[in-house]
């Protein structure tokens, strides 16, 4: 490709001018801060090189704020765009793209990341472990995850956004119709990432089989950890798919092969199908831990044994194998015989019988229950009603006869932000709530909180609800604009009032964040909660090697069981193997960028100075003998007496 350098700078929309200004101002105001403080030097140290799951935890969960703040934005500005009929905000190629790249970096870089983030942090503790079973690899997942997103995302500012939806369907995401580099960027950068999601799924696997601590047998396993492994489960069988999906579409893009072409042979229905072989479990990977989560903060906040914990471990397996065999949900009018058409939309089905099992257990849970309002409960206890809605309306689009009255309508939108809203991101907040104690050692706000809350769960009810009535009257989703005479400007006013408040709530979140920084009452007990499960049985900052003496569990809720028994636990150290940390992984990662970034405009000599990059350090990894080191018992000591 050879493009001229006005073809390479995304240009002619003041939007994109005041963007490109407030990059460049924000990364000048970082390194100034960095500079002026002296952090550098602690940064690489203590963050960038680590392979502490803790930190690695948080980092992931700091880059999904950034990015519901990045693809928040991109909502805000399509429902600006909509607010009235034939408005002038967006034209339609700049909606095309905001609409793809919203959705694309909600599912793959926010909804993952920030519950891979929370387990990150919380399952190591929960299984009374010390750390992952390859924290390396950990650390490589976290920065393939970070630069496959930071290449997706200057798609923005540099030759130009992908904008054939987060579906990327063929033909239309083909190098004639998408002939700009955009459709690159959404390819390379979900390679990248997608080979951290891969290792993550391998590595917690093999964390939660191999590293629970002595006594956790399989039905003592919390709720939270389990979700977990189910899900890796899914990403270890999903995630091959699409990278193989995206690699034949790389091909075809720039090698010129016919794999989904609509001449030469190729199979664009072979596209559609595999995007859904990964991406209805894909769904699954993003709702399965947030089950996890609210399971943990009910049965803490209704002060219960969870009810039902066999049946709810069992209906997690079952969503997850029907997940597999669903797929063609996501597209009935595509032309399949009504057998086919039958069997899908009846396993489809099916799903509601497992997850009806869980609502009614988490009700059961509460029945009776001694239940504290805190924020982390009030998004659990919403999640209830809302994800329910958005459930039950998913059983109406199974039907695959109505589905043609429904398909590719504000009804499926309405349909998908109620599940993952309040499904995922209720439980992304829940979770942050909950554990962010256990992270630094301090609450969030209460008061901010629950106000952050009530803006955000009203605005979203606000903005989506109607939005069923909006695809009834049969507006379909990815329009730019419409007429006055279609009649649907009420509603579409009110799903914006909406998104309004939802923005509110952020706004409240980062800023109680920024408040419970500075003002928040500190605390090292580590047990804010009267928790349930091991993470809370630590002090507070979490010490680097988690647990002094591995603990011991006794039965399902291991931590109540403890404090029950106020057992005594041996008091004599033994030395700690500690794995070091390691520059290599985010060396390599940026060595992944470059050769991705090379790829997206065909410019190979950089693609290849990228791949070296990533040979020579696999090799530099293949001949490090590092084995680690041990904390010797005086410095474990010294670091569990500074907390009394
Ligand atoms: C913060 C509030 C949000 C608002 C106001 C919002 C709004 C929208 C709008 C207006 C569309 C485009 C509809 C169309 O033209 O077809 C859309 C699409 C989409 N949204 Fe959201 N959204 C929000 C949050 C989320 C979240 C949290 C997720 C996922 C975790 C998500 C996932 C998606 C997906 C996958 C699409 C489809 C994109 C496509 O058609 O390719 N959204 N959203
Ligand atoms: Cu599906």
């Amino acid at each position: 490709m050879n493009l001229e350098w006005d073809e390479f700078f995304v240009t002619g929309e003041p939007l994109i001018y005041a963007a490109d200004v407030s990059i460049v101002l924000t990364t000048i105001a970082i390194i100034f801060v960095l500079t002026y403080f002296k952090k550098w030097k602690w940064l690489w140290r203590e963050w960038l090189t680590t392979v502490d799951h803790k930190k690695i935890g948080i980092m992931y969960i700091f880059a999904a704020l950034l990015m519901l703040f990045r693809a928040g934005v991109d909502a805000l500005l399509m429902r600006a765009q909509l607010t009235v009929p034939n408005s002038k905000i967006l034209e339609g190629q700049h909606y095309n793209e905001i609409f793809t790249t919203h959705g694309t970096i909600m599912i793959i870089f926010m909804a993952m990341p920030f519950l891979i983030g929370l387990i990150n942090f919380v399952v190591p503790l929960q299984i009374g472990a010390r750390d992952v079973a390859y924290p390396f690899l950990n650390a490589v997942s976290f920065w393939t995850f970070f630069m496959g997103a930071m290449l997706f995302n200057i798609s923005f500012i540099i030759g130009g956004s992908p904008s054939a939806g987060w579906t990327s369907y063929v033909p239309l995401a083909g190098d004639e119709l998408s002939p700009d580099p955009g459709q690159n960027f959404y390819l390379i950068g979900l390679q990248i990432a997608g080979i951290g999601t891969l290792l993550t799924g391998i590595n917690f696997l093999v964390t939660i089989l191999k590293m629970r601590a002595p006594g956790m047998t399989w039905m003592r396993m919390p709720m939270f950890t389990w979700s977990t492994l189910i899900t890796m489960i899914l990403i270890i069988f999903a995630f091959p798919v699409l990278t193989v999906a995206l690699a034949l579409m790389t091909f075809d893009r720039l090698f010129g092969s016919h794999f989904f072409t609509l001449a030469d042979g190729g199979l664009p229905m072979l596209w559609a199908n595999l995007f859904w072989i990964w991406g209805h479990p894909e769904v699954y990977i993003v709702i399965l831990p947030a089950f996890g989560i609210f399971s943990e903060i009910i049965s803490t906040f209704a002060r219960k044994t969870l009810f039902g914990y066999k049946a709810m471990v069992w209906s997690i397996v079952a969503i997850a194998g029907l997940s597999f065999v669903v797929w063609v949900h996501h597209f009935f009018t595509m032309g399949a015989n009504a057998a086919v058409n039958s069997f899908f939309s009846i396993t489809t089905m099916m799903i509601a019988i497992p997850t009806g099992v869980k609502i009614f257990n988490w009700l059961f849970t509460l029945y009776k229950g001694r239940i504290k309002m805190t924020t982390a409960m009030l998004w659990s206890l919403a999640f209830i009603p809302n994800f329910t809605i958005g459930g039950v309306t998913g059983v109406m689009l199974a039907m695959a006869a109505a589905d043609y009255q429904y398909h590719n309508t504000y009804f499926l939108v309405a349909h998908f932000h109620y599940v993952l809203i309040s499904g995922t991101v209720f439980a992304c907040f829940a979770g942050l709530f909950f554990w962010y104690p256990k992270m630094f050692g301090y609450k969030l706000n209460e008061r901010l909180g629950k106000w952050g809350f009530w803006f955000f769960m009203i605005g979203f009810n606000v903005t989506f609800f109607p939005m069923y009535f909006l695809g009834l009257a049969g507006m379909p989703r990815r329009i730019y604009t419409y007429e006055w005479a279609d009649g649907w400007f009420n509603l579409n006013v009110v799903a914006s009032i909406g998104g309004v408040g939802m923005a509110i709530g952020f706004v409240l979140l980062v800023y109680n964040i920024y408040w419970s920084f500075r003002h928040a009452e500190r605390e090292n007990e580590g047990d804010p909660w009267d928790g349930r499960t091991l993470e809370w049985s630590t002090p507070t900052p979490v010490p680097f090697y988690n647990f002094a003496i591995t603990p011991t569990v006794k039965g399902l809720d291991a931590y109540i069981i403890m404090k029950k028994d106020r057992e005594q636990q041996e008091k004599t150290y033994k030395p700690i193997h500690m794995p070091s940390y390691s520059g290599l992984p985010i060396i390599m990662s940026a060595a992944f960028f470059i050769s991705g970034f090379g790829l997206v405009f065909k410019w190979w000599w950089i693609a290849i100075i990228g791949l070296i990059g990533v040979l020579v350090t696999l090799v530099l990894r293949s001949f490090d003998y590092d084995e680690g080191y041990y904390v010797q018992v005086e410095e474990i000591e010294r670091i569990e007496n500074a907390y009394k």
